[in-house]
């Protein structure tokens, strides 16, 4: 018979990697998991509760917010705020970051990053989206204000990181730097359950994921892989396969499991790309890496970039390590003929 293991059984099975965390990691991943089954009833009813839609003020980096993202984000706050677990959480929803001033958060060592909703554009055509989590231990002294610095650490600080998919299932996937874990949730009994053991991406795949209506924006490097992968490869007679869905969690979900090359490069005037280092890019880098992946900016280790601003956006390339190191070497070369 298959053993059934929930997800807090798990967390607490392995506390014991972390002495010094005292158990308080434990209860972050809790009330991560428990506002994330909140938003999962919120995005199953979408559609019959009318909340999808723009909720009409932007967000702080200029696009609409969604209703939903305001639900979630306002979900994960009050999870996380004012339970003694951690002292301070930044949101990609929101401009600066809010520190948790409660009595009992005193002594409180954790703080969080999050993207509540990301890929938030496909809420309301039904298409899956997610929520993309880190945290980090604070580096100011317990029991003073938070500092900006304590929220601009690099990704080879994180604690653990990990994110939700809202799909066909819903599914939390996390690591805490010993390899990575994925959990089912069973809506019925309101339980994550072990469904995905040590996962580890493929080393190498035949998916590439872009926003190709881009194309002519993206560097020539980047040109230059996407024609590779539509060549036909001897060994299949056939090219690469285009999957993007348009929300970052989905596609290097799906490029983890089968393998594949997830791709958002710099594109014309936007030297940075789209995605935020620190609520998406770091993250994902993190979990891609522990099972085995690899995750870069076209030249750099994304975990070992400086974030130098709570939005900082920055170019992701991250999937099977080869893939990743091949797409590497077009921009390597690219550089090479510019400064030839
Ligand atoms: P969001 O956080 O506003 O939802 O934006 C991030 C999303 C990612 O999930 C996805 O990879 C990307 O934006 C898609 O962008 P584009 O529509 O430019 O391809
Ligand atoms: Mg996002």
């Amino acid at each position: 018979m298959t053993q059934l293991i929930t997800l807090g059984e798990f967390i607490i099975a392995r506390q014991h990697e972390y002495p010094e965390a005292k158990g308080e990691l434990s209860q972050v991943f809790g009330a991560i998991s428990l506002a994330s089954k909140v938003v999962h009833r919120e995005i199953n009813k979408a559609g019959i509760a009318n909340i999808t839609g723009d909720v009409g003020n932007e967000n702080v980096q200029g696009e609409q917010q969604q209703k939903l993202d305001v639900y979630a984000n306002e979900t994960f706050k009050a999870a996380l705020a004012n339970r003694g677990l951690i002292c301070g959480m930044a949101s990609e929803e929101e401009e600066s970051y809010v520190e948790f001033t409660h009595e009992l958060t005193k002594g409180s060592r954790y703080i969080v990053l999050i993207d509540p909703v990301d890929g938030s554009s496909n809420i309301d055509v039904n298409v899956a989206v997610g929520t993309i989590f880190s945290i980090y231990r604070r580096k100011s002294p317990p029991d003073t204000p938070l500092t900006l610095d304590d929220f601009l650490q690099k990704g080879t600080e994180q604690v653990a990181a990990g994110y939700v998919i809202y799909g066909s299932s819903t599914m939390l996937v996390y690591t805490t730097g010993n390899g990575v874990n994925g959990f089912t949730f069973d809506p019925s009994l309101g339980v994550y359950y072990l469904s995905h053991a040590d996962m580890q991406v493929p080393e190498n795949g035949r998916i590439y994921s872009v926003n190709e209506g881009n194309y002519i924006h993206f560097p020539k490097g980047v040109k230059r892989y996407i024609k590779y992968c539509q060549e036909i490869d001897p060994e299949t007679q056939r090219p690469f396969t285009s999957r993007y869905i348009g929300s970052l969690v989905a596609d290097f979900h799906r490029n983890l499991l089968k393998g594949g090359i997830f791709i958002y490069p710099s594109y014309a005037g936007h030297p940075e790309g789209k995605l935020r280092l620190l609520y998406e890019c770091n993250p994902i880098a993190f979990i891609a890496e522990q099972a085995g992946g690899r995750a870069s900016n076209g030249s750099k280790r994304i975990v070992d970039l400086q974030p130098t601003e709570l939005h900082q956006r920055t170019p992701l390339f991250v999937g099977s390590p080869l893939m990743v190191k091949h797409m590497e070497r077009f921009l390597e070369a690219e550089e090479a003929a510019l400064s030839a």
